[in-house]
């Protein structure tokens, strides 16, 4: 996409020039050159949730775009996830260290047949922000990584991240082994993933959808919120 790349000094970049230069070094797969924007922008004052969203996020969407479209394929999208992990590695002890108080832990994991792992990655790092004890299963999980990590952890939420429209229905296959052993109720099921909706949310009986990591972070709080509640009048 940039061929003049040697020529360009990321630094000298305006924040608009340098956002839509790191839109192209992330398609292009430039981890270094990605390292070094986020650095530039961070020491510009931008808050590390504006780096992430703008810069990271808004780029990979442009690289998901033109892989639907048969334009870029795995080998470069795979470079591109190199890139924008690069830039995540900066930004998660950023978005990490809050201070916040401990509010909950929760176990989460990519679905069985499902190897994507951004998203799962950037929703583990805003939840350990605001203050979640997080549990990463990591990706291809059968349902049986996720029944054992409930039991030997003992969290208050279940996530499950789903890319893939033939992996997420695994998600319900989850949820009904958990009805069917009589653990349901014992958890907060939250779910995501790009293909999934709120819809979907509800017909596979998880208790929430989660648009994105941010919405993952208030639902979490506000369902933990309302478990203890509940716990308080029991
Ligand atoms: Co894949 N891929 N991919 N891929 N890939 C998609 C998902 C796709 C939409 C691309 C496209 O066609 N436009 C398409 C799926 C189509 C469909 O199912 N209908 C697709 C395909 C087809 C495939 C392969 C089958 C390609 C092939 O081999 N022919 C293959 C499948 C491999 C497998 O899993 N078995 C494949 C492989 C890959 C790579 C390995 C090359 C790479 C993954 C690298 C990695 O993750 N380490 C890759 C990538 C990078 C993508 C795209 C381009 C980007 C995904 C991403 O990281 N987005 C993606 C296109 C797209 O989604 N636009 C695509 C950025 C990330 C921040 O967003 O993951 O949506 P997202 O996460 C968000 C929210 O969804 C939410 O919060 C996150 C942060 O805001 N969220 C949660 C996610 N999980 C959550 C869990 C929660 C809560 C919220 O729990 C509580």
């Amino acid at each position: 996409m940039s061929e003049d790349q040697d020529d360009i000094i990321l630094s000298e970049l305006d924040d608009d020039e340098l956002v839509q230069q790191m839109f192209d070094d992330l398609y292009d797969g430039l981890k270094e050159e990605i390292e070094e924007g986020v650095n530039i922008l961070l020491e510009r004052g931008w808050a590390p949730y504006d780096v992430l969203t703008k810069a990271l996020v808004g780029g990979m969407t442009i690289v998901g775009k033109d892989f639907r479209d048969g334009i870029l394929f795995v080998p470069e999208v795979l470079l591109a996830a190199n890139a924008m992990k690069g830039g995540m590695f900066i930004l998660k002890p950023l978005l990490v260290e809050t201070g916040a108080p401990r509010v909950g832990k929760m176990v989460i994991g990519t679905v069985k047949g499902d190897i994507h792992d951004i998203g799962k990655n950037l929703v583990a790092m805003m939840m350990e922000g605001a203050g979640f004890e997080v549990v990463d299963l990591g990706i291809n999980n059968p349902v049986e990584n996720y029944l054992n990590a409930l039991e030997t952890e003992g969290p208050d939420i279940l996530g499950m991240s789903a890319l893939l429209t033939t992996t997420m229905p695994y998600m319900k296959v989850v949820i009904d082994t958990m009805i069917e052993q009589g653990i349901r109720d014992d958890y907060i099921v939250l779910v995501g993933g790009a293909p999934l909706n709120e819809e979907f949310g509800k017909a596979i009986g998880a208790d929430a959808y989660c648009r994105d990591a941010a919405v993952a972070v208030e639902t979490a709080k506000e369902w933990v919120g309302r478990k203890h509640n509940q716990g308080a009048t029991a």
